[in-house]
C-alpha cells in the first residue's frame, strides 16, 4: 500500500470493510462524503413538497390539494429546506472535507464528537420526517413554530420540535470542532493572515453557532414544556407573553441565516481569485467583514417584529441596526468585483455559478433592505413578497453557492471530472427558471397576495401561473446539474491533481485526497492566494508547446 492511495482505499478505523468502514469512521473526508449523500437526499425530497406546492397554486381554487394538507406541506418543505438543507450544506459536506486539508492538518481536532454530530444529523432529520406518520399529522405551524399556534394545535409539534432541538445539537459539536481545529491545528507557519478565506468563513460561522443556537434549543424546550405542562410561558391568560417567543425564536433564527450565508460566501471568495488568476482583492476586508457580520447579523433579530406590537423606538432601532448588515455584506461584493476586474477570466461551471450567486444574492439582500425599512416593512409583511426576497438570499445565495462548490471541489473530491456543457445548460436553466419563479412573486406581494394561503383572489392568477412554470425549469436545471454530476462516476474521466490552478493546500493533494492528508509537511505559502507560480508554469507550457512546433 503506497502513501498516496486514496482515503476510499484505506479504511479508517483500519480492520472494518464495507459499509462499517463508513458508518464507524472518523476521517473527515469520509464523514464529510456522507453529509453530501444525506443532504443531498433531503434537499431532493423538500424539492418535490415545493414544486407540489407550487402547482397547486399554479391556478385559483383547488388544484391538486386542500388547504389541510398544504399547510402540512409548506412546514415539511420549510423545516427541511432550513434545517437539513441550507444550514447543514456547506459547512458539514464542503467545511468538512475541506477545513483540515486547507489548514494543513490530518483531521479535525475531535473527529469522534465529529462521527457523533452525523448521528445526531440523522437522528434529527428522521425524527422531523416521523412527525409526519406520528400523531395527528404533521405539523401545520410553518418552520417558525409560532405560539399560540403551535400550542394549540393538536399536530404533533412537539416531536418536531424535538428533531429540530437534536439538530441544533449536531450544529454546535459542529462549530465547537471547528473552532478548536482552525485554533489547535493550523500546520506551522500558517498565522491566521495565511488562512484561506473559505476556511475563515467558517471559523466566523462557527462563532454563531456556538453562541446562537443554545438560545433556539432553551426556546424549543419552552415550547415542549408549554405543550405537555401548561405552565404559561407564553401564554398571556396565565401571565405568560407571546411576543417573548418571538424574541428568542428570532434571537436564534436571524443569525442563523448568517450561518447559512458565510459559508457560501467563503465558497465565492475562494472561487472568483482562481478564475480570475488574481490575487483576492482585500483579503482583511474579506476576513473582517465576516467577522463583522457575525457580530452584526446577532443584532438585528426584531426586525422579523415590527408588526407585532413592539414599540416604537425598538422599531427604530432594529431597523437602523438592520441597514448596518449591509455594509460588510457590500464589502465583499465589491471585493469579488474588483477580483475580477483586470483578472485573466477563465469560464468555467464553477466561475459560473458563482456569478449567478453574486447576481441572485445582491437582489435578495437589496430587497432586504427594503422590508428592514419598518414604513414598507409593514406593507409587504407576511405577503410573497417576503417569500421572493427569503429565496433570492438562502436559495440563490446559499443554494447556487452550494451548486457552484459541487463543481468546484468535485474534481478533488472523486478524482474524476464532469462534462462542462451539462454543467452550464442545467446552471442556465436553473438560473432562468429561479427568475421567472421568483421575480413574479415580488410583485404579487405589492399587490397584498398573502403568504402561506393555498389560494387566491383570481387577480393574482397570472402571477402565480408565470411563477409555476418557472419552477418547472429551475428543477429541470438542477435535476440536469445532479444528473451530470451523477454520471461522471459512469464517465471516470480522471481529474488532475489541480484541474484549476488552485494555489491552497487542498489543490497540493492528490485527487481524492489520501487518508492522511499530508505526506509531507505542507509549504505555505506567504499568502494564500499568490498565483505567480501558476501563472509562470503556463506560461512555461506554452512556451514549450511554441519551441515543438
Ligand atoms: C442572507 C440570507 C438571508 C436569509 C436566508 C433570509 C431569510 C429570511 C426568511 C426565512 C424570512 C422570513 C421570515 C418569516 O418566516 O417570517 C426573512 C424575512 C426578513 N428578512 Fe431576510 N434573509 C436574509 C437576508 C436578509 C438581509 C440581508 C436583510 C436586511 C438587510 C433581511 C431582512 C429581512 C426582514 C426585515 C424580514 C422580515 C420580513 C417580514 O417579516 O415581513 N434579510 N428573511
Ligand atoms: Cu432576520
Amino acid at each position: 500500500m503506497t502513501a498516496t492511495e486514496s482515503f476510499y482505499h484505506t479504511p479508517s478505523p483500519p480492520g472494518l470493510k464495507g459499509i462499517w468502514a463508513w458508518l464507524l469512521t472518523q476521517d473527515h473526508k469520509r464523514i464529510g462524503l456522507m453529509y453530501l449523500w444525506a443532504v443531498g437526499l433531503w434537499f431532493c425530497i423538500a424539492l418535490c413538497c415545493g414544486l407540489l406546492m407550487r402547482v397547486e397554486l399554479m391556478s385559483a381554487g383547488r388544484t391538486i390539494m386542500g388547504p389541510e394538507v398544504y399547510n402540512s406541506l409548506f412546514t415539511l418543505h420549510g423545516v427541511i429546506m432550513i434545517f437539513l438543507f441550507v444550514i447543514p450544506a456547506v459547512p458539514s459536506i464542503f467545511g468538512n472535507f475541506f477545513l483540515p486539508i486547507q489548514i494543513g492538518a490530518d483531521d479535525v481536532f475531535f473527529p469522534k464528537l465529529n462521527l457523533l454530530s452525523w448521528y445526531l444529523f440523522m437522528l434529527g432529520a428522521f425524527l422531523a420526517v416521523a412527525s409526519l406518520f406520528l400523531g395527528e399529522g404533521f405539523p401545520d405551524t410553518g418552520w417558525t413554530f409560532y405560539v399560540p399556534f403551535s400550542l394549540t394545535t393538536d399536530k404533533n409539534v412537539s416531536l418536531t420540535v424535538t428533531a429540530a432541538f437534536i439538530l441544533g445539537m449536531s450544529s454546535m459539536l459542529t462549530g465547537l470542532n471547528f473552532i478548536t481545529t482552525v485554533h489547535r491545528m493550523r500546520t506551522k507557519g500558517m498565522g491566521w493572515m495565511q488562512m484561506p478565506l473559505f476556511t475563515w468563513s467558517l471559523y466566523a460561522t462557527s462563532w454563531v453557532q456556538i453562541l446562537a443556537t443554545p438560545v433556539l434549543s432553551i426556546t424549543l424546550l419552552m415550547v415542549i414544556f408549554e405543550r405537555v405542562f401548561a405552565i404559561g410561558l407564553f401564554d398571556p391568560g396565565k401571565g405568560g407573553d407571546p411576543i417573548l417567543y418571538q424574541h428568542l425564536f428570532w434571537m436564534y433564527s436571524h443569525p442563523a441565516v448568517y450561518i447559512m450565508i458565510l459559508p457560501a460566501m467563503g465558497v465565492i471568495s475562494e472561487i472568483i481569485p482562481v478564475f480570475s488568476r488574481k490575487a483576492v482583492f482585500g483579503y482583511k476586508g474579506i476576513v473582517l467583514s465576516s467577522m463583522g457580520i457575525a457580530v452584526a447579523g446577532s443584532l438585528v433579530w426584531a426586525h422579523h417584529m415590527y408588526t407585532s406590537g413592539m414599540s416604537d423606538v425598538a422599531v427604530f432601532v432594529f431597523s437602523l441596526l438592520t441597514f448596518l448588515v449591509a455594509i460588510p455584506t457590500a464589502v465583499k461584493v465589491f471585493s469579488w468585483i474588483a477580483t475580477m476586474y483586470k483578472g485573466a477570466i477563465e469560464m468555467t461551471p464553477p466561475l459560473y455559478l458563482a456569478l449567478i450567486f453574486i447576481y441572485l444574492f445582491c437582489v435578495g439582500g437589496l430587497t432586504g433592505l427594503v422590508l428592514g425599512s419598518a414604513g414598507t416593512d409593514i406593507h409587504l409583511h407576511d405577503t410573497h413578497f417576503v417569500v421572493a426576497h427569503f429565496h433570492f438570499t438562502m436559495f440563490g445565495g446559499t443554494g447556487f453557492a452550494f451548486f457552484a462548490a459541487l463543481h468546484y471541489w468535485w474534481p478533488k473530491m472523486f478524482g474524476i471530472m464532469y462534462n462542462f456543457k451539462k454543467a452550464y445548460i442545467g446552471a442556465t436553466l436553473a438560473a432562468v427558471g429561479f427568475i421567472f419563479h421568483y421575480v413574479p412573486m415580488f410583485i404579487l406581494g405589492m399587490q397584498g397576495m398573502p403568504r402561506r394561503y393555498y389560494d387566491y383572489l383570481p387577480k393574482f392568477e397570472r402571477g402565480n401561473f408565470l411563477a409555476g412554470f418557472g419552477g418547472f425549469l429551475l428543477v429541470i436545471g438542477i435535476i440536469l446539474m445532479f444528473y451530470n454530476l451523477l454520471m461522471s462516476f459512469r464517465k471516470r474521466q480522471v481529474a488532475p491533481q489541480d484541474p484549476w490552478g488552485g494555489t491552497t493546500l487542498e489543490w497540493s493533494v492528490p485527487s481524492p485526497p489520501p487518508l492522511h492528508n499530508f505526506v509531507e509537511e505542507p509549504k505555505v505559502k506567504a499568502y494564500p492566494y499568490d498565483f505567480s507560480e501558476v501563472i509562470a508554469q503556463a506560461q512555461n507550457a506554452q512556451a514549450h508547446q511554441e519551441s515543438e512546433k
